[in-house]
């Protein structure tokens, strides 16, 4: 365990919940696609003094004394993110996700302008239009879907809706699509209605960078990322633009949207993206999506109905309606087992997203503890027990002994290596 001794000793009850969420990482199969154990060393600079420091601005420009060393830890990850994706300007402030796609729709937007993105139940996110959130608020959102025979993108189809809403701007990239996306197909779409790109690699954004993803970098005019996913950094977000975007987006982050940056986060993201320009790094995005593909396989050995038949990255959709379950129940039994899933709509889910039809299940977390293909045998072997043990109790509380025995044999990054 990693908990610091000055945590220990100041505030007990805090670092028990550390120590216990260490175990639970450790003991747990952890399958949240979005999910991912960062390095020691991320950790260390997340919980460095570098969280002490107002540097509102950007570097060289704030309204703060005092902040050359931030300047020169945001200069560099600025400069190492430009390197890594290959673009020609990175905002590296965006505390999360959602405002990062937020700044990208106030660089590029008036509010009422109308934007094309994948709706939510077929695997889009809330930032992409849906009415309970500010995207869906503020702009006017048409949404496209999957084909309802294949469950994978129809570029005719978008290209069609796009036609037929003409938006200023179409949104691609998604939370929960196992399937290969086509940058230069939608960069061809949105020319075709003079309508700008914003690709959300949130969840690809590692598979982009250890090249096992076509990279929207070259076709978008705005690109954001979380950096907490299968990029394996902090949590937190990204925007990369093209050069002529850069300074409305810089501004649409700041002062537009926030405040001051975190510079201990950003101080991570620097560490994070040095991690991910490393060779061995390849390999890593390489072995998540064979991972993924392997279990996929092998649930659908075990009886499971995978959506869209099989997965191109780092996650899959499970449909257990053939199973006799909801998503939610299909969750609670895995919980149960020591399996980390979420519960997800799937297309065309007749249930609401508290309860759902599917499971997503991601490959990213478990193959940075160096599980291989053959592992992904022994994982689909208890989750598949596992839903078929869904109303029995004992059964799962035995699956649980057997995937903790298993999961603490393979290595933890940030906390084994620390
Ligand atoms: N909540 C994230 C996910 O799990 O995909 C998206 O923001």
């Amino acid at each position: 365990m990693v908990v610091p001794s000055s945590l220990l000793s100041s505030d007990p009850a805090v670092a028990r919940v550390v120590e216990a969420e260490e175990r639970r990482l450790r003991e747990n199969l952890v399958l949240i696609a979005s999910e991912n154990y960062a390095s020691a060393a991320v950790l260390a600079a997340t919980g460095s003094v570098l969280t002490n420091k107002y540097a509102e601005g950007y570097p060289e420009r704030r309204y703060y004394a005092g902040t050359e060393h931030v300047d020169a830890v945001e200069s560099l990850a600025i400069d190492r993110a430009k390197e890594l994706f290959g673009a020609e300007h990175a905002n590296v402030q965006p505390h999360s996700g959602s405002q990062a796609n937020m700044a990208a729709y106030f660089a590029l937007l008036k509010p009422g302008d109308r934007v094309l993105g994948m709706s939510l139940d077929h695997g889009g996110h809330l930032t992409h239009g849906s009415p309970v959130n500010f995207s869906g608020k503020l702009f006017e959102f048409g949404h496209y879907g999957v084909d309802p025979e294949t469950e994978q993108l129809d570029y005719d189809a978008v290209a069609q809706a796009a036609e037929e809403f003409k938006p200023k701007l179409i949104v691609c990239g998604y939370t929960a699509y196992p399937r290969e996306i086509d940058f230069a197909r939608f960069r061809e779409i949105a020319d075709s209605v003079d309508a700008y790109l914003l690709a959300d690699v949130a969840h690809i954004a590692g598979l982009v960078v250890g090249d096992a993803h076509p990279s929207p970098v070259q076709h978008a005019d705005i690109v954001t990322t979380t950096t907490h996913k299968t990029l394996r950094g902090p949590r937190g977000a990204m925007a990369l633009t093209r050069s002529d975007h850069a300074r409305k987006y810089n501004s649409a982050v700041f002062p537009n949207m926030q405040g001051g940056p975190m510079m201990h986060s950003i101080a991570a993201k620097a560490v994070a993206f040095n991690e991910a320009v490393q060779p061995e790094f390849k390999q890593y995005a390489t072995q998540i999506v064979q991972n993924a593909q392997a279990l996929s396989s092998a649930l659908a050995a075990g009886g499971l109905r995978i959506v869209s038949g099989g997965t191109d990255n780092h996650l899959m959709l499970v449909d257990m309606r053939p199973m006799g379950l909801t998503g939610k129940a299909a969750e609670a039994a895995m919980h149960a087992a020591g399996i980390v899933v979420n519960k997800n709509t799937i297309p065309g889910d007749p249930e609401s997203p508290m309860v759902t039809s599917g499971i997503r299940i991601g490959t990213p977390a478990v193959t940075s503890r160096k599980m291989s293909v053959s592992d992904m045998e022994t994982v689909a072997g208890f989750i598949v027990d596992a839903v078929k043990s869904a109303n029995d109790e004992v059964a799962l509380a035995r699956i649980k002994t057997a995937v903790s025995s298993f999961a603490t044999d393979f290595h933890v990054p940030g906390l084994d290596d620390a």
